[in-house]
């Protein structure tokens, strides 16, 4: 059951498409919940028992008790434990009380949102927001999975992805032209390892400006497109926020004559900096402006493209104009002083204080459902309305055809459009658990088609970890190995042990009916794809505190090794299972486990898969690419 309240005057973010009535709230008490309205802030005091989830991507665990989180989407490549904002803003939570009892809610707000879950005081949670306009949804049901399945009903049916984009993608920060991406497919044929997809980084454009591509370096673009397409590889371009600032430049010229930018108070279009130096950015909040702009993706579609991620989407910000400018006073004040340590780190703030800056964000202005409004104040909406424009323009565009397409941010309502990525992780072991900790929570907002960089994309990855990461991302919908420039090479033909590679890549064309069928359920029962196990065995307290084994589709679970070194783990069976020890999709040992700890080996080349009582695991024959698959081509049927 959901019941909605609404506080102040909240601005519709687009993220809710069910119609509810608002109820007048009692008091001061919504189910659970205290709203305290002179404190803009809304409490819930945990039970010690209590388990909280939700927030789609962030930081640490699946059960988010014991930290701030902070909506508020940000550029930030640096994934550590310590931050409290990433690309994406989710405001969904679950609470579970230990006692059996559980309810939810979803703050729908389009700007800055704290959720303290225990971080000030260890019992407390509270949200907070600046602007206290929001509406906010209450849904009570018997279990978390059933929240789940309330606030999806809330919140519209989950972005479809076409079935190739089930299968492998290679990238990386660096391919510069047609022959490098023909290297890739050739190294990959080569070896005999299936590959579905490569990408396009931003080096394929004409000086980073987006909808164009570089004849020089991809002359006859088309036939290059058809060429790959022949080998069953789609090439997927990127697209980022920014406009670059260009005479003559068609996207620039028509969104300076209909008035698309972001304007500041002034009526001048903002400057900012990003990749293709000065842009402007066109305001996606503004329906005109989204429709053209989505319309731009067919020069794409129509040279054959099929797919596209979006990217710089916060958006992030390296530099603008005036603040530059700002810095630049600054510093002619400073420059001849003597400056003491204080000073000295003042001068050093300040110039760390040019990209992505705060007060930039409050800077520029949007038209939002006709009226003027501070993007401070509705920033979270961003890289969701990029990517509504995008999807919007497909359904329009390209009827007879599904687009591949995915975000780095996001908010709720965007999974209707597209999925995501989780953006710049580290070749770290630890962001291999990270990855596996925010697939659940992800999938818990509505958001199936997702995956991180395999391997890492910051720093230099190892063979190892690379195998280890595999090991896991076969199991996720979107499957993408990518890296960033100047990080060791990282496809997987840089490395010796190829012939596990292939038998990696080979076991996840085994998997994909399985894997599309089960994410397919999840879109259409407003299900989960990846769920904890505490989902499903809630009366296990043991199974409760588990974060680094899932449950995938309703038949299996997985145990990743994500620790180097490590010739397998510990594992906990929450009831009986049978172990299946995959070193390919053929050649794979089976084992009983009863309920409880166990100690099992894993070699680096062996993933371990668990199917459930009375479940069963049905693969298929591999084949060198998705297009190519017989799905009904059975390889093996593992049973328990
Ligand atoms: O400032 O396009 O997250 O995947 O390779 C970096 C270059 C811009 C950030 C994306 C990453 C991509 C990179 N982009």
């Amino acid at each position: 059951m959901i019941k909605k309240y609404v506080f102040g005057k909240p601005m519709d973010t687009g993220a809710v498409v069910a119609k509810v009535k608002a109820t007048v709230p009692e008091g001061s008490k919504i189910g659970e919940l205290t709203v305290d309205e002179k404190n803009k802030t809304i409490t819930y005091i945990m039970p010690p028992k209590a388990r909280i989830y939700g927030l789609g991507e962030t930081v640490r665990g699946i059960n988010k008790r014991g930290w701030l989180y902070i909506s508020n989407n940000t550029d930030n490549p640096h994934h550590e434990e310590g931050k409290h904002s990433l690309y994406a803003s989710q405001n969904f939570i679950i609470v579970d009380n230990g006692d059996g009892k559980c309810f939810g809610f979803y703050f729908d707000h389009p700007g800055e949102v704290r959720f303290d879950i225990g971080f000030t005081k260890s019992d407390v949670f509270a949200v907070s927001a600046e602007d206290f306009d929001f509406s906010l949804y209450y849904i009570e049901e018997d279990s978390p999975l059933e929240i789940v399945k309330s606030f999806r009903g809330l919140v519209g049916k989950s972005y479809e992805a076409p079935l190739w984009a089930y299968g492998y993608g290679q990238s990386r920060w660096g391919y510069k032209n047609a022959s490098d991406i023909r290297e890739v497919r050739d190294s990959y044929k080569k070896l005999g390892i299936p590959l579905d997809m490569i990408y396009m980084d931003i080096d394929y454009m004409q000086d980073f400006k987006d909808f164009t591509v570089n004849p020089e370096r991809f002359p006859d673009f088309e036939a290059f497109v058809r060429d790959m397409k022949a080998d069953g590889i789609r090439l997927i371009p990127i697209i980022d926020a920014g406009v670059k600032i260009e005479k003559g430049y068609d996207v620039y010229e028509e969104g300076i004559k209909n008035d698309f930018f972001c304007k500041k108070e002034d009526g001048t279009p903002l400057v900012a900096a990003v990749w293709p130096g000065k842009v402007h950015f066109p305001d996606f909040l503004n329906p005109a402006a989204a429709k053209w702009f989505g319309d731009k993706y067919k020069v794409l579609t129509d040279m054959g493209i099929e797919g596209f991620w979006n990217d710089m989407n916060e958006p992030a910000i390296f530099y603008t104009e005036d603040h530059l400018k700002e810095v630049f006073g600054e510093l002619e004040n400073i420059k001849d002083k003597e400056l003491d340590i204080w000073g000295f780190f003042g001068f050093k703030g300040l110039i760390d204080s040019i990209n992505n800056n705060p007060e930039d964000y409050r800077r520029f202005f949007h038209e939002f459902n006709g009226v003027k409004v501070r993007h401070d104040k509705v920033h979270n909406l961003y890289g969701f309305y990029m990517t509504k424009a995008a999807g919007e323009a497909f359904e329009r565009n390209n009827k007879d055809k599904k687009i591949l397409l995915f975000s780095r941010s996001s908010f709720m309502g965007m999974h209707r459009y597209g999925g995501v990525w989780t953006g710049d992780n580290m070749s770290w072991w630890s962001h291999l658990l990270l990855n596996i900790k925010q697939m659940p929570s992800l999938n818990m907002t509505g958001f199936i088609y997702s995956g991180a960089d395999t391997g890492g994309f910051g720093s230099d990855t190892t063979e190892d970890l690379m195998m280890r990461w595999l090991g896991f991302s076969i199991f996720t919908p979107l499957f993408r190995n990518h890296s960033a420039l100047g990080t060791r090479d990282q496809e997987l033909y840089r490395f010796e042990r190829s012939n596990d590679f292939k038998n990696i890549i080979e076991l996840r064309y085994a998997l994909i009916p399985y894997i599309y069928v089960e994410c397919t359920k999840a879109i259409n029962e407003n299900g989960m794809y990846f769920k904890p196990l505490s989902f499903e065995y809630r009366d296990d307290e043991r199974a409760g505190e588990i974060e680094d084994q899932l449950l995938v589709g309703a038949h299996l679970m997985i145990a990743p090794v994500y620790e180097q070194n490590k010739t397998g783990r510990y594992v906990y069976l929450p009831e009986d299972m049978k172990l299946v020890r995959f070193r390919s999709y053929k050649d794979f040992d089976t084992e009983v486990l009863t309920k409880g700890d166990h100690y099992v080996k894993a070699e680096l080349n062996e993933i371990l898969v668990f199917i459930r009582k009375g479940h069963k695991l049905t693969l298929t024959e591999p084949a060198a690419c998705t297009d190519r698959l017989d799905m009904d081509r059975c390889a093996a049927t593992i049973e328990f």
